[in-house]
């Protein structure tokens, strides 16, 4: 008889290249090893050893589509597995490398001098630095372009004001991407020391999603920063966007992790737990749950497939990264809150890892845009016509 191929029915493995399977089994080995056993109590302490870095710098997986300055030189579909094996133990793991690979290795590696490139890169792709990313503020989130955070120029500087709010690392982070705009309105990348004078953050203590994730705001009083510390080569807004695309793609496969992990627990859950004297999963209605997680988690990897393999031809994939975003983390919500309906009272233990994925995606549904904000890209590129 031919095998059963439920949990991969489109065979998506076969699609897959040798390198490409071989970095998945690595990380899904090392996420086992040494993310699984603390996760439960990190996320109950809001507890985050910044030491993980330096375990993702050895595994090559921070700025792993980088060839040089220590990158593994990883294709974009590797780059997308390496989220979704990632996730499968905490979104707030995805986030660490999201942020370090796209938020911040990206924009130096895209748009900085060869100087910063030298300075920042193998520190950051080792781990041994960590970055984070401002661009939010707390008014100015769906609306980045509406921000307060000001930069002008003198003969030997520059000099910021302004607020960051809702910024993965700022609380740990060594280096500090900070944008502003000028008089103009015009929008550039600042790198900053985190020792830098009038540059201050604060942890949001009372976050209850995504709680390993260590998440904070940024003060910037006055805080002077040397010419050659603006990213030379960024073009206006398409610039910060393209950063965006990069952390949004991996994001897409990342809640699909989540969402899987969520299904495999809910279904054996329910083949053995014995109600109306036989197991949940001989009733019609479970079975059905399980069916249409099946399908949308393996449709939607098929479709983070083919966008990382458009991204790895160099093809504007930005429609497809909307669709992803938008779909996968609706999707996966869903998908995992019906799993964690499937357990009853016991959905709701934290030994169980569900109700931690469920709350750990109303800030991946957030941020990168929320769902209607991707509703309302692609539907302005369909139209031509802009909602915002
Ligand atoms: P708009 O007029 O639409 O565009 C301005 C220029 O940018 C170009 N562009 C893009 N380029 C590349 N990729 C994209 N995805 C692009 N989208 C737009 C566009 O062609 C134009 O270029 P040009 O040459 O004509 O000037 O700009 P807008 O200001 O009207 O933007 C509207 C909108 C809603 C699309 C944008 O503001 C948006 O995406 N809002 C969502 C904000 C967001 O996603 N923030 C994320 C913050 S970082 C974060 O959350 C990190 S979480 C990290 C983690 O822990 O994982
Ligand atoms: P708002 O913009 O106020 O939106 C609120 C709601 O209104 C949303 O549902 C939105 O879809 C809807 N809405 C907004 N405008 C419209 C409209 N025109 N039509 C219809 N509906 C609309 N930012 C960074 O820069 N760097 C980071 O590292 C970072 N990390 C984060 C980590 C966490 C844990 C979280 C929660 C956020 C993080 N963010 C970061 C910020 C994130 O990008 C913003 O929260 C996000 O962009 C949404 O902005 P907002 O929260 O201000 O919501």
């Amino acid at each position: 008889m031919k095998e059963n191929s439920w949990i991969d029915p489109f065979y998506l493995k076969d699609h897959l290249k040798e390198d490409e399977l071989a970095i998945q089994k690595n990380i899904s080995e090392f996420c086992k090893k040494e993310l699984l056993p603390n996760v439960i109590k990190d996320n109950r302490n809001h507890s985050f050893d910044k030491n993980i870095y330096k375990s993702f710098g050895s595994m090559g997986i921070l700025g792993p589509t980088i060839k040089d300055y220590g990158g593994a030189g990883a294709n974009y579909v590797s780059y997308g597995l390496i989220a979704y094996e990632i996730e499968k133990i905490d979104s707030a793991y995805r986030s660490s490398i999201s942020v370090q690979s796209s938020l911040v290795i990206h924009p130096i590696y895209k748009f900085g001098s060869e100087e910063q490139k030298k300075e920042y890169l193998p520190d950051l792709i080792s781990g041994k630095k960590i970055g984070c990313f401002g661009l939010t503020e707390s008014e100015a989130g769906s609306d980045p372009a509406s921000m307060k955070t000001f930069f002008e120029e003198t003969k030997n500087e520059f000099i910021i004001n302004g607020s960051k709010n809702w910024i993965t690392n700022a609380p740990i982070a060594n280096l500090f991407i900070i944008w502003a705009l000028n008089d103009k309105k015009e929008i550039r990348g600042f790198l900053i020391d985190e020792k830098t004078k009038g540059l201050n953050t604060s942890y949001i203590e009372n976050k209850t999603s995504l709680k390993i994730s260590p998440t904070g705001l940024i003060t910037l009083n006055n805080v002077r920063v040397p010419k050659n510390k603006i990213l030379p080569n960024t073009e206006g807004w398409k610039s910060v966007f393209s950063c965006l695309n990069k952390a949004r793609y991996g994001i897409s496969w990342g809640v699909m992790g989540a969402a899987f992990e969520s299904w495999l627990i809910s279904k054996n859950y329910t083949e053995n737990r014995i109600m109306f004297k036989k197991p949940l999963a001989a009733n019609q209605l479970i079975q059905k749950k399980l069916a249409d997680m099946q399908t949308e988690i393996n449709i939607a990897l098929c479709a983070c497939l083919f966008t990382g393999r458009a991204m790895d031809k160099n093809k504007n994939v930005i429609n497809a990264i909307s669709i992803l975003k938008r779909n996968n983390c609706k999707k996966a919500i869903n998908i995992i809150r019906d799993a964690r309906d499937m357990l009853g009272a016991n959905g709701l233990l934290e030994e169980n890892h569900i109700i931690r994925h469920l709350v750990n995606l109303e800030t991946v549904k957030t941020y990168e845009g929320a769902e209607d904000i991707h509703a309302l890209i692609l539907g302005k590129n369909q139209t031509g016509i802009a909602t915002f």
